[in-house]
């Protein structure tokens, strides 16, 4: 493992240029050999995840391109500016179309509230930049069709977008998806996939964004359900196709928020009206046939940050626990019969996926790992020119399995088909 390098300096040859061509191709940058060059949009709880994925990616991984965390954008400038000193970005910037109409800027990580996602997100493919998109894509399913058509005009000039789906990188979680792919547990015939937290339990939490419709888009649904769905869909290589679905808001007023980012807050004066969901349950179809179970919820008391998904076939299943996020259970129906058992495997041997770069077997990851996994990922693809995975239509087929359960709830939970037809990706 190399040592930790600090971040350089931004470019000193290349200035602001807005209004410049917007045509140059992000090809361009690989004959030059400099670093690849990222600003990122949004500096709260997702914005510290990802800069630990940065800082580290380089550090830890053997890539073919250096990066460097060149600008931080945020809206207020000494909170912004206080944010980059902190996390190591070069530079930091309260206009987002400055940065965006730089030269010397290679990649947009957006990481704010989904309501931005999709004007920056396009504008960055539009001035010819990578992008890495926080999810879910977007608050409407209209929103992320305009960023897939985006990402689809920029892809042939080079440009490459992503979804910020995590959990994917979660080495147990990509060698779930790897077993299952070779067979582990035969015919998938169920999933069951939940993602709990409990950090509204306290009816006195104050009303962050995440709890307005018009910033998050919906509630526990978009912000956690989008987990389980994509990661529903990335393990078995299927797509959800049907789902009937109840939503509910448990506490419809809070206090509003006076300081405080992420999943917690301090209160101010005066109440507000919670306008998203505080639990969605939802049952799906996966194109397979296989039946699949959903619940998505900030009030399960006593969970913090509980992800469980568990894939039954009939040779097998496999389970895995965000809480104990270095293992799987494999339970081998095809053994003999006074041997099964689900059997624990700890992902941490070097031919699991990502785990070559980091410890000696049995030394552990955790919640982090995901993120520098995220920009390695997108630091090859960029450099092998392919597409990153989950890309934009990922993302817009996750966006619409979120309308769909809304649309099922607000019919009394009949089942409603998710519009698939159109999109057409490969398996990750
Ligand atoms: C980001 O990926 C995210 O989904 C947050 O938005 C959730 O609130 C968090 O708990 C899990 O990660």
């Amino acid at each position: 493992m190399s040592s930790l390098r600090s971040p350089r300096e931004p470019s000193e040859s290349r200035q602001a240029q807005p209004g410049r061509d917007a045509s140059r191709s992000p090809r361009e940058r690989s004959e030059s050999k400099r670093p690849l060059r990222v600003a990122m949009i949004g500096y709260g709880f997702m914005g510290a995840a990802h800069s630990v994925g940065w800082r580290q990616a380089p550090a830890v991984f053997d890539l073919a391109e250096d990066v460097e965390m060149a600008v931080l954008v945020g809206r207020n400038a000494d909170a912004v500016a206080q944010a980059a000193a902190h996390w190591g970005w070069g530079a930091s910037e309260t206009d987002w179309r400055k940065v965006i109409a730089r030269d010397d800027i290679d990649i947009v990580d957006v990481v704010t509230p989904g309501d931005s996602h999709a004007e920056i997100a396009i504008a960055a493919l539009e001035a010819g930049k990578h992008v890495l998109c926080e999810k879910p894509l977007a608050n409407t399913v209209a929103e992320a069709e305009a960023m897939l058509a985006a990402a689809t005009r920029a892809a042939e000039r080079g440009a490459k977008a992503m979804v910020g789906f995590t959990y994917r990188r979660v080495p147990a979680v990509t060698f779930l998806r790897d077993l299952i792919a070779q067979g582990a547990v035969g015919t998938v015939q169920q999933v069951r996939a939940a993602y709990r937290q409990d950090w509204l339990v306290d009816p006195q939490a104050p009303l962050a964004w995440r709890l307005q419709k018009e910033h998050a888009g919906s509630g526990a649904l978009g912000d956690i359900g989008a987990h389980i769905i994509d990661m529903t869909q990335f393990v078995t290589g299927q797509r959800i196709e049907a789902v009937s679905g109840t939503v509910e808001t448990i506490v419809k007023r809070r206090p509003l928020l006076g300081s405080g980012s992420g999943l917690s807050g301090v209160a101010a004066e005066g109440y507000g009206e919670v306008t998203v969901d505080d639990a969605a349950i939802f049952t799906g179809r996966l194109s397979g046939g296989a039946l699949v179970s959903f619940e998505a919820t900030r009030f399960a008391t006593g969970r913090k940050n509980s992800l469980t998904i568990e894939v039954s076939g009939d040779k097998g299943a496999l389970a895995f626990d965000l809480e104990d996020l270095n293992s799987l259970q494999f339970y081998d129906r095809t053994a003999p019969g006074d041997r099964q058992g689900f059997t624990k495997i700890l992902v941490t041997e070097a031919q699991h996926p990502y785990v070559a770069a980091w410890w000696p077997t049995g030394h552990m990851l955790g919640y982090e790992h995901g993120f520098v996994h995220q920009a390695v990922d997108l630091v090859r693809a960029i450099h092998d020119d392919v597409d990153p995975h989950p890309t934009f239509a990922e993302g817009l087929s996750v966006q619409r399995v979120l309308a769909a359960v809304e649309q099922s709830a607000a019919k009394d939970s009949a089942w409603v088909r998710v519009g698939v037809e159109d999109l057409v990706f490969e398996r990750a």
